[in-house]
């Protein structure tokens, strides 16, 4: 069998706030636009993989938060409403999307003999979260393409940042090794916001882009030191200041998602590409693509 591949890892943040300014037919809400310029980043984003081939899309979501180790869906089909239980206002979206379930249970057995707590969900009932939901629709709106869906193992609340980055790079390696060896191709997405202090009331008019703006400017600087590190290949300096950045930035880095991507990138030492930046009800999110497929494997 050929040998699998990573072909892009990205960065794709969820707040719903996107697809309430989208207007697709899945959610109920309408809105009258707002927060274009991480939309219009989603389109770069889209765009930038037109032509790029692969089978599956695998994603962390930090909404969806296991406490006893990482969950992966593990049934091929899931269709429900999922409604968000902040945003309800901006929130209620028909969900209807296919797992992988070869590659779910893969990833699912290396982790376990990495020695990490695993568990397939296999409640034909359970209730997609939004995180995933969001970043599967900006990220691939025909809903076309088989997914993974990685939960949140929140051992950075139970334990610390530390112990939960080492726990995700694992689950990065293990993610890897089981998609090299699945001889498939995916695109691994984090789905995250960076810095994460939101207001804490709601504008009259949510898309109301007068009152949109990041929350302090010690939150904007953070972003933009993560961002630089991106951009200019320095996943280690991302690694070594997380910690850091997550409990001062109040991250959703916490969720485990950023360390995994950049694990199961190899920590990348070329620059990613950003696609947008923007702020959502105070917090600061990015849309970031690592091109692997521009890369050779074993090149960077
Ligand atoms: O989940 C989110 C988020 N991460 C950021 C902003 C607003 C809402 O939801
Ligand atoms: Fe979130």
């Amino acid at each position: 069998m050929t040998r699998g591949e990573i072909v892009a890892g990205c960065l794709a943040p969820h707040p719903p706030h996107l697809v309430y300014a989208e207007n697709p037919p899945q959610n109920e809400p309408t809105a009258e636009g707002g927060w274009e310029q991480l939309r219009w980043g989603y389109e770069r984003l889209r765009e930038s993989l037109s032509e790029v081939d692969y089978d599956v899309i695998v994603i962390l979501s930090p909404h969806w938060q296991t406490y006893i180790g990482t969950h992966f869906l593990g049934l091929p089909h899931f269709k429900n409403l999922s409604v968000d239980p902040i945003f309800p206002n901006l929130f209620r979206y028909n969900y209807d999307l296919n797992i992988d379930v070869d590659l779910s249970k893969q990833i699912c057995d290396k982790a376990e003999k990495a020695g990490l707590t695993v568990k397939m969900m296999n409640n034909p009932d359970f209730r997609i979260d939004y995180g995933t939901i969001t970043t599967g629709h900006m990220f691939n709106p025909k809903w076309d393409k088989p997914m993974v869906v990685i939960s949140s193992n929140r051992s950075s609340a139970y334990y610390s940042v530390d112990v939960m980055q080492e726990m995700m790079m694992e689950l990065g390696k293990a993610t890897r090794e089981a998609i090299l060896e699945s001889g498939k191709k995916a695109v691994v997405l984090a789905s995250n916001s960076l810095s994460h202090r939101h207001f804490t009331t709601e504008s009259e008019v949510p898309e109301d882009m007068s009152k949109e703006h990041i929350t302090s400017h010690a939150m904007h600087l953070w972003d933009m030191r993560m961002i630089e590190y991106m951009r200019t290949g320095q996943s280690q300096r991302i690694i070594d200041e997380m910690p850091e950045f997550t409990e001062q930035a109040i991250a959703e880095s916490d969720g485990g998602g950023f360390s995994w991507l950049l694990s199961t990138l190899e920590l990348p030492t070329y620059p990613a590409i950003l696609h947008g930046y923007g702020t959502i009800i105070g917090t600061g999110n990015a849309i970031v693509e690592w091109p692997v497929y521009r890369y050779k494997e074993g090149d960077n």
